[in-house]
């Protein structure tokens, strides 16, 4: 320090001081006495400055230590360190990857995953948001049928995970997550540590996870991640939450003449319906003159579909998909708008998220402004539901909806239930009911082709427009990509659902669902988290991507572009938040006003325009191949089939259209 003073007068202390005398001589120069009127130069002459002078005060021992001293060796730990074992655990269950964002109340773990564990059996990939890390976790089991783990910093980088955890949670699907958390007040380090230390950081997220705990040993760590994955990857699916005490990963294994085991994974079987509850619904649907299947995640894997292709044509009933889940193929005769609802005498749900909204209709704009309620169905029609989420109700957040009355109601998972299901229908349609059936399924068939035309029609209004219709955005996209195996990972914002009305979603992984919770921002961070998942298997991700969610976590662009993850990303740049466009003006136009626009085309705090973001900048600064913006529907096209060329060659690609609002 000395020797560096004498080299040279603007080190940083001198540096400081500097700039603290001159702000007190800029200060001085522009006093004035009280009431003076004029300017600083009618102001009294003041005497010249001094020489500058070091004003900050003598640094504290604390600051001199830590400027000018040698850090304190830290103590050598000897023995296998909590976290090496923790590895171990974590590596029994073969979890692929780990999307995360780094902090240091999980370094100890993040260490000795990195090192000890060679960054294999999870992969650390590196996003900058909890929420994205959740977020990819989630789009990634949809297709892996795997979940992931993700660890968070205990309080701040929790709260930010939330919203991603609670799609999940209302999307059923699994995900592992970790927090760190420093516990031993008498022993961690004051100050920023501190602040993101919680008593219970599980209490943030207890009402949407269905499982959570706080380990005190290393033993007890192996046994709660072994039951925490186990109760995650049971149906019904959901996230579950663990707070990691910094010191339990950061200490070595203590001896305590106990030898530390690793539990053996056994998956839990699902919960399969009441063979009581089962032949009662089937002895209803056999004998129904117009049955209806509603199902929204009924389909878990793939055979889940095949299940249902089956159910239906034994009873050549239709099929609503409320398209939680690809659950029925598009292509298939069967397949039905809601508006069969109407006629039906029996209706069977399948994990349904909201049967009363599936037989009911609201309007929110009555007279009174609480809304209208209306029954879809006919008196009479008789009701059956098989929900595996009704074992996991909880009491705080609404996903349960509103209460349906059933008369059939099993609390069971509709995919382990359908093989008994299909069975006990086959046996109970009488002799005498088959050729009406045989019938029905013809005239459902009729009404199916009818239906594909009228869409096509409706599909090609404003093709030419720009900006560019949504059925264009959409159809342009199908056309690239048809001939290869594909998979739409999302479509986010609403492109009045042109994918689900004209391509031919079959298979499983054609269609993954949406986010659950609704929370906006699911759509980029999940779409990278399937497109991963897809890669390992070859196949060809697409998403429709829209600028608002797009723009609550862009970072996770750079995670896909870092981790070689290929994505066509095609964005309905709407450019507003347009679900919100519509409800101010309902309600503008209720209450008989004018929505405010500002300068914008949309109600005041609707639009996301000027400036116009430039999503395709944003992309390429992130490592994406990037185009745009496309404005003229001709140039669509062209535009995507390059795109594809990039995806295939590995990398993420984005096209920023200039889309129709819907
Ligand atoms: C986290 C979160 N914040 C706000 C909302 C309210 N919200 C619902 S839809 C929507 C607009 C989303 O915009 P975009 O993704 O561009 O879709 P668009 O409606 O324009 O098609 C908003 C803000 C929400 N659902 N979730
Ligand atoms: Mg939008």
């Amino acid at each position: 320090m000395a020797r560096e003073h004498t080299r040279s007068k603007i080190n940083r202390r001198n540096f400081l001081a500097g700039v603290a005398v001159a702000g007190a001589a800029g200060t001085a120069t522009t006093v004035m006495p009280q009431g003076a009127a004029g300017s600083a130069t009618t102001a009294p002459p003041i005497d010249p400055a001094p020489a500058p002078r070091p004003s900050a005060l003598p640094p504290t021992a604390k600051i001199a230590a830590a400027e000018a001293g040698t850090p304190q060796e830290i103590k050598r730990e000897t023995g296998k360190p909590g976290s090496d074992f923790m590895v171990d655990v974590i590596k029994s269950l073969d979890i692929k990857y780990m999307p995360c964002n780094p902090a240091s109340s999980f370094r100890a773990l993040h260490e000795s995953l990195i090192d000890y564990g060679g960054n294999k059996q999870p992969e650390f990939l590196t996003c900058m948001h909890e929420e994205s890390a959740v977020g990819m976790a989630h789009g990634y089991f949809k297709i892996a049928g795997k979940p992931l783990l993700t660890l968070v910093h205990g309080t701040v980088g929790l709260q930010h995970a939330a919203m991603g955890i609670y799609n999940a949670w209302c999307d059923r699907v699994p995900v592992i997550v970790v927090g760190g958390n420093d516990m031993d007040a008498a022993h961690r380090p004051p100050g920023v540590p501190t602040f993101h230390s919680a008593q219970d950081i599980n209490a943030l997220v207890r009402d949407f996870t269905k499982w959570d705990d706080t380990p005190v040993s290393a033993q007890h760590f192996a046994q709660s991640f072994v039951r925490m994955y186990k109760i995650a990857t049971t149906p019904p699916y959901g996230p579950v939450m663990m707070s990691l005490d910094a010191g339990l990963q950061q200490e070595p294994i203590h001896d305590i003449g106990e030898k530390l085991y690793i539990p053996r994974f056994v998956p839990s079987s699902p919960p399969q319906g009441d063979t009581g509850a089962v032949k009662e619904a089937a002895r209803l649907l056999s004998l129904a003159e117009r049955p209806v299947i509603v199902v929204d995640r009924a389909a878990r894997t793939p055979n889940g579909i095949k299940l249902l292709v089956e159910l239906a044509e034994s009873l050549q009933a239709p099929v609503v998909d409320m398209g939680g889940r690809m659950n029925f193929p598009k292509t298939h005769y069967l397949n039905r708008p809601p508006n069969v609802i109407g006629q039906a005498d029996v209706i069977i749900g399948m994990e349904l998220s909201d049967f009363w909204g599936v037989v009911n209709g609201y309007v929110d704009n009555d007279a009174h402004g609480i809304g209208v309620n209306e029954s879809k169905i006919k008196a009479g029609t008789k009701l059956i539901s098989i929900n595996s989420v009704e074992l996991i109700t909880k009491s705080n957040y609404q996903d349960f909806q509103r209460f349906q009355v059933v008369d059939v109601s099993m609390p069971a998972d509709a995919e382990a239930t359908l093989p008994a299901l299909i069975e006990a229908v086959k046996a109970a349609i009488p002799n005498d009911k088959k050729a009406a059936i045989a019938q029905r399924g013809e005239a459902i068939r009729k009404a199916y082709a009818t239906g594909r035309e009228n869409v096509k029609r409706a599909a090609a209004i404003a093709w030419d427009a720009s900006p560019i219709s949504t059925a264009r955005l959409v159809m342009e996209t199908w056309a690239q990509i048809k001939d290869l195996d594909w998979s739409l990972v999302a479509s986010e914002g609403n492109v009045s659902n042109w994918p689900q009305r004209l391509w031919p979603f079959e298979k499983h992984h054609h269609w993954l669902g949406r986010s659950g919770g609704y929370g906006v921002g699911y759509g980029a961070p999940a779409s990278i988290g399937a497109a991963l998942a897809n890669r390992d298997l070859g196949r060809f991700s697409v998403s429709i991507q829209s600028d608002g969610d797009l723009m609550y976590a862009p970072g996770v662009l750079w995670t896909a572009a870092r981790h070689k993850i290929p994505l066509l990303a095609v964005m309905h740049n709407n450019r507003g938040y347009h679900q919100e466009v519509m409800h101010i003006q309902r309600l503008a136009n209720f209450r008989d006003r004018v929505a405010y626009l500002g300068n914008d085309m949309a109600p005041l705090g609707t639009s996301i325009q000027n400036p116009d973001i430039e999503y395709h900048k944003l992309a390429e600064s992130m490592g994406w191949w990037a185009k745009g913006p496309i404005k003229d529907p001709a140039d669509l096209g062209p535009a995507i089939k390059e795109a594809v060329a990039v995806v295939k060659s590995g990398q993420p690609a984005l096209l920023n259209v200039w889309t129709q609002p819907r």
